[in-house]
């Protein structure tokens, strides 16, 4: 790793318009927290920049939907968010915001210094009006064909499937999602950053000096940059944003891509006097975290609008990441296909670790990636608990049970000690690697080979059984054994911080440091704590609840989607009045064996008790069904299934979720009634 002298570490900041779920944690906080973590323990000077992005129309929108102010909706949702990051341990050194006064001040600035500068060009053009709403439709408030790729539903700024950024006009059939009506065009002026003229700059600092750049990231650039890059515009006409500073500009706010990344500016300044060196020192190493649908702004745009600002450095590396889906499906706010962070919270309390370790194990580095509740699951049960609780608990419960809880004298190394010993080194050094490659699931994997290698120790020397008849060599394992777990507490600090902190305890240690991973960490005769348990078992229940839960919410969203069937040919009375239709009870009811669908039922029909067998049996359970008043078709010709004769047909309404309901009378009545 080339040494800088100090390091500024961005993630993405979310709009604060909805609470946070996974597919954030794994995208972006979770391995800008461990980077963190680890530039820590190697005593860099680092810091940590987060906050919400409370501009913009996912904003105005929300808010709408809600029926409430904008301020209402980023207070709330500020608060939801900032309060997840802090308990699944993202160790921000600021979490702030946009509408906070220094970054309305920031940003204002930096607009005015290019204004001044005549780095914008004013432009007058025609824009997307909505007549009904009285209002120009920027970014996410109209919606179209994407020009690229074909996505129905691109916005007015950018098309989140391929991830190109457009302008509205670019839209084929542009909708306005505020009253669904196509927009007419109407002649506004907003102030536009001219990327053309950055282009040959940028080109080379990204394709020259940023070969190193993941691949995903430098391909994206690429690919922008040989379309040629166009004027983009900064301004919006709306009234929710950081007010254009220039005379003549009512009613019109800065882009809120043009605020936000500045936010990471405001944010820095707001934590520091120091903050310029951070920004405008070449020794600062800065790097942005961030989801794939944000590379061409944190790669591009800011860029050339931090390069046409002249006095800030421009970022090192901007490793960004694909998608998460969750059990096969892509995560989505508005369908509630999501996990969110403030529920797992209450379903899985204490466990905020488990879910890192998922999430980065499973990290979407280079491709979507899928999250399911069985794997989550069974890295907790398989790799957590089996492997790292496991070594962690024998060598701590096996020293207190032998030695009182005190760090044994080891005797000589034999080879096989040695050569375990010194993996310890040679683990932390392939950690390393990974970790400063942002292949963090590469170096989680490493990471838990310290688990396995311990793991492996005690189970081929066996302590338990040498007790009895050579103590010296039992205080050698365990020492080893507790040496093993002091490097673990470290090693595993920036993936999973809560975990490595009771292991801290237990240990009864408190300095660690990222160098010292290696060697000796416990002395001889120090005090060790009572054990207890860093895992434990996630049960099948627990699953099936969150599983059960999703398809729920399926059912909810296939049912919102599902329009009535459309009407039949029409009939006549005559036809109708041939179908002899009759409330009766139903008396008995038995699965039919060997099929899954099939119920016989015996139903008294007010004409006589008879046999029919209906395709109810995945709906309903045999015991709940008898004394059921129905309605029944009875004149249907009677049909043999499975080998029993059916005489009629149960009348059955299907919702719109594929859900079987009985179509009773509104109150209990005679058997045979006519139903007419
Ligand atoms: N709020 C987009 C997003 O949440 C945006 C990121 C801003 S980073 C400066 O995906
Ligand atoms: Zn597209």
């Amino acid at each position: 790793m080339k040494n800088y002298k100090r390091y500024l570490i961005t993630s993405a900041l979310p709009y604060a318009n909805g609470p946070v779920h996974i597919g954030h944690l794994a995208g972006v906080y979770i391995p800008a927290d461990i980077y963190v973590r680890y530039l820590r323990l190697k005593k860099r000077d680092v810091l940590f920049i987060g906050g919400s992005d409370e501009h913009g129309v996912p904003i105005t929108i929300k808010a709408r939907q809600e029926g409430v102010s904008p301020q209402d909706i980023v207070d709330k949702y500020h608060n939801i968010i900032k309060s997840s990051f802090e308990k699944f341990g993202i160790s921000f050194d600021i979490y702030s915001r946009t509408t906070s006064k220094i970054h309305y001040e920031t940003a204002s600035e930096f607009f005015k210094t290019l204004y001044d500068r005549g780095e914008f060009i004013e432009k007058t053009t025609d824009q997307y009006y909505d007549e009904e709403a009285k209002q120009f439709l920027a970014d996410r408030y109209i919606t179209g064909t994407c020009p690229h790729c074909g996505n129905e539903s691109a916005y007015g700024d950018q098309c989140e499937k391929c991830g190109t950024s457009l302008n509205a006009t670019d839209l084929i059939n542009p909708k306005s999602t505020l009253s669904g009506t196509p927009p007419v065009l109407r002649s506004t002026s907003h102030w536009y950053l001219p990327l053309d003229k950055h282009e040959a700059y940028l080109r080379n600092w990204i394709l020259e000096e940023n070969k190193d750049w993941k691949t995903n990231v430098y391909g994206q650039c690429k690919s922008w940059l040989d379309q040629g890059l166009q004027p983009r515009a900064v301004s919006r006409d709306l009234d929710w944003g950081i007010p254009v500073p220039v005379e003549g500009a009512k009613g019109k706010v800065l882009y809120v891509w043009f605020d936000a990344p500045i936010g990471y500016i405001s944010a820095t300044k707001e934590l520091t006097p120091d903050w310029a060196k951070y920004w405008k020192d070449k020794e600062t190493c800065m790097i942005h975290f961030i989801g794939k649908d944000n590379i061409v702004f944190h790669c591009i745009i800011f860029p050339a609008m931090l390069h046409a600002e002249g006095s800030y450095i421009l970022p090192t590396n901007v490793p960004a990441n694909e998608f998460l889906n969750l059990e096969g499906d892509k995560i989505s706010t508005s369908r509630n296909w999501a996990v969110w962070l403030h529920e797992y919270l209450e379903d899985f309390p204490g466990k905020e670790d488990v879910l890192r370790y998922t999430l980065c194990a499973n990290a979407p580095e280079t491709k979507d990636n899928d999250f399911t509740w069985k794997d989550f699951q069974t890295r907790n049960n398989s790799e957590l608990v089996a492997i790292f609780g496991n070594f962690v608990n024998r060598a701590l419960v096996l020293t207190q049970n032998y030695f009182g809880g005190i760090v044994p004298q080891a005797g000589e190394f034999n080879d096989f000690d040695n050569v375990t010993f010194n993996e310890i080194a040679s683990i932390k050094k392939n950690v390393e690697e990974s970790l400063e490659a942002f292949r963090f699931r590469e170096a989680l994997k490493e990471a838990m080979n310290l688990a396995r290698l311990g793991n492996k120790y005690l189970a081929d020397t066996e302590p338990w059984k040498l007790i009895k008849t050579d103590e010296g060599r039992v205080k050698t394992i365990l020492n080893i054994s507790l040496q093993i777990t002091a490097n673990l507490a470290i090693l595993m600090e920036p993936f999973l911080p809560k975990t490595a902190e009771s292991l801290r305890k237990m240990l009864n240690i408190n300095q660690f440091e990222w160098e010292t991973i290696g060697s000796l960490l416990l002395p001889v005769g120090h005090k060790i704590n009572q054990a207890e348990l860093l895992f434990e078992k996630i049960e099948d229940s627990a699953i099936d609840q969150q599983l059960e839960r999703l398809t729920r919410i399926k059912a909810e969203n296939e049912r919102k989607n599902t329009k009535a069937a459309p009407q039949k040919e029409p009939i006549n009375f005559d036809n109708f009045s041939t179908m002899d239709i009759r409330t009766g009870t139903i008396l008995e009811a038995e699965k039919v064996p060997k099929t899954t669908k099939l119920m016989k039922l015996k139903v008294d029909t007010g004409i006589d008790v008879r046999t029919i067998v209906s395709g109810i049996a995945e709906h309903f359970t045999a015991e709940e069904l008898p004394g059921k008043q129905i309605s029944v078709l009875v004149n249907l010709e009677p049909r043999k299934i499975k080998g029993i004769e059916s005489q009629g047909m149960i009348l059955l309404a299907e919702d719109f979720s594929g859900k079987l309901i009985f179509v009773v009378p509104e109150n209990k009545t005679d058997n045979g009634a006519l139903v007419k």
